[in-house]
């Protein structure tokens, strides 16, 4: 992972957990270490269950794990311990103007291993993760393309992201692993308020309201969204409801001004509503 990648994280992790996630992330190193959680070597031998194309960084992830995972959660068990799922990052072939190149089914192109990012499951692994971020029995690790730990990783900014996921297992796409993850969602912008959210883009990424009326977004994207309302002093205000593909979620704004917003899980993604005085 890249600087900005990184960056991209804390800031994800200050929208995510809140004014108190923030001084965590500062406060309390969380080192799993590579003894806990060591390369999952051999993960690319396992099964791929999913495979998205993120436009906003313009990257390529796979999705690794066993096939007792993929089993449980088809059969709506929970994900057993021991399990490891592994994220496996890859730049995506970019044409001459820098956008990504498609293949022949309109999906980006892997071009260079980036990172290996695993979580694991084990009773007793995530004893010594502080109580505020812990996710249950998960621990996580980022690897370098070569295998070695990625000491620069913010591994708090992994803990924060994936909590508001406890609901299924700190898993942000359980669904997928579960092969109920629907392949075609309608995302047409249905009312003057709606803004659909397509390749990672709101859109409008503008609207116009007048003070007590909401906005709806819905989600036609592979990954979650939430989004979460960027507040004067620059800290994380207002959120929704995760939305995964398909879903939506509306905020109401009562006051008069101008709102600037982002998808707390992709900070790079922003959009902005002109609220009116009624
Ligand atoms: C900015 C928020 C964010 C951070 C930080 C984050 N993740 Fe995730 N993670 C996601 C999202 C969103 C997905 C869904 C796939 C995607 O959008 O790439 C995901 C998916 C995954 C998956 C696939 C399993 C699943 O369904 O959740 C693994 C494994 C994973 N992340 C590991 C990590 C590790 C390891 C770290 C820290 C090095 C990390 N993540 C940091 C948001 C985050
Ligand atoms: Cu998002």
């Amino acid at each position: 992972m890249g600087r900005r990648a990184s960056r991209a994280a804390v800031l994800a992790a200050c929208a995510i957990g809140g004014v108190t996630a923030v001084a965590v992330a500062q406060q309390v190193l969380v080192t799993p270490g590579p003894n806990k959680l060591a390369y999952p070597a051999g993960y690319d031998k396992g099964v791929l269950y999913a495979t998205l194309d993120r436009w906003d960084n313009k990257q390529y992830r796979e999705f690794w794990t066993s096939a007792d995972v993929v089993k449980a959660a088809k059969e709506g068990r929970p994900i057993p311990d021991g399990a490891v799922i592994t994220l496996a990052a890859y730049a995506a072939k970019l044409d001459a103007d820098g956008k990504p190149l498609k293949d022949a089914n309109g999906r980006f192109i892997k071009d260079k291993l980036l990172a290996v990012n695993p979580m694991m499951k084990k009773q007793g692994a995530a004893d010594d993760i502080p109580a505020s971020i812990r996710n249950g029995d998960w621990i996580y690790q980022s690897f370098t393309p070569d295998g070695q730990v990625n000491d620069k990783a913010n591994l708090t900014a992994c803990y924060q992201c994936h909590l508001p996921f406890a609901k299924d297992d700190y898993l942000t796409n359980l669904a997928k692993l579960a092969g109920k993850f629907p392949s075609d969602a309608k995302v047409a912008a249905a009312g003057p308020n709606d803004v659909s959210i397509t390749n990672w883009v709101f859109g409008p990424g503008a609207v116009k309201i007048t003070a007590g009326q909401s906005v709806t977004w819905i989600n036609g994207d592979d990954s979650p969204h939430q989004i979460t309302v960027v507040g004067a002093d620059g800290k994380p205000g207002q959120r929704s409801e995760l939305m995964l593909k398909g879903q939506s979620a509306r905020l109401q704004f009562d006051a008069a001004g101008n709102i600037a917003y982002v998808c707390g899980l992709h900070p790079s993604m922003k959009g902005t509503i002109e609220v009116a005085a009624k």
